[in-house]
């Protein structure tokens, strides 16, 4: 089977509008990269650019993602305390720590605006991305039938940030050095975020304030993680997934 990455991004004035990526077989490559352009061109932009590229790598496939937990809180705060005493048991990062890094996510960890990228954090509590900016991005992760699981998730009252969301992480806490990740949306109003262990992806809601335009993540990595390793992985290490664990 032939396999293709599709990467599509679009922005009006240099401020991006949307992005999205996909792994496809060869014979979905046309109707994918029709959707892919109509999800770019919803709003008006002046840059849209689709890449494709042929995978010529072997890729990991993971029979299922990470086992998803839904949990109910009455606010943000509490979500959070959650999210800290479960990152602390983990990770063995001091609660104070912890707190200062996902402060900073949630008011704009790039200087008061989004980074591009994840954040990284060893277990010293010490950042580790190469570039403060850009940080992480994990790329190149994709559903072996998107539309299976899609629906499977929809229809049990996921949405499509889940999906997207799950497999990122599934293939994150893969690779051996990741310990942890908590994200939450760069959507103001989409408030559901996560934080994902070696077993599960728990889904808090809600672990933002609705209205809040920040958003990010944070992955947590063992010490001594090599960092041009992890970097390989997340961004060249192909990886498919043929279920979801709900
Ligand atoms: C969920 O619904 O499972 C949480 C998804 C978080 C999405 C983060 C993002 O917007 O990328």
């Amino acid at each position: 089977m032939e396999y293709y990455s599709i990467k599509m991004r679009s922005s009006s004035k240099g401020e991006h509008i949307s992005g999205h990526e996909r792994i496809v077989e060869k014979a979905q490559l046309q109707k994918v990269l029709n959707e892919l352009f109509e999800r770019g061109s919803r709003k008006d932009f002046d840059f849209l650019n689709i890449k494709v590229e042929k995978i010529e790598k072997p890729f990991v496939v993971l029979k299922r993602t990470l086992k998803v937990k839904t949990l109910e809180f009455e606010n943000p705060h509490e979500a959070n305390d959650f999210a800290i005493n479960l990152l602390e048991k983990h990770t063995g990062i001091k609660k104070e720590i912890l707190k200062e890094f996902i402060s900073l996510i949630h008011e704009g960890a790039n200087a008061g605006k989004n980074m591009r990228g994840a954040m990284i954090v060893d277990v010293n509590g010490t950042r580790l991305e190469k570039d403060r900016e850009k940080g992480i991005r994990t790329t190149l992760v994709d559903y072996m039938d998107r539309k299976k699981v899609r629906e499977k998730l929809i229809q049990n009252g996921f949405t499509d940030r889940t999906l997207d969301a799950l497999a990122l992480s599934s293939k994150n806490l893969y690779y051996p050095d990741i310990i942890a990740e908590y994200c939450i949306s760069d959507e103001s109003d989409y408030v559901v975020g996560y934080v994902a262990t070696k077993n599960y992806y728990y889904r808090l809601n809600p672990l933002k304030e609705k209205g809040n335009k920040f958003g990010g993540r944070i992955y947590f990595v063992k010490k001594g993680t090599n960092i041009d390793k992890l970097y390989h992985y997340l961004q060249k290490v192909p990886v498919l997934i043929e279920d979801a664990d709900i």
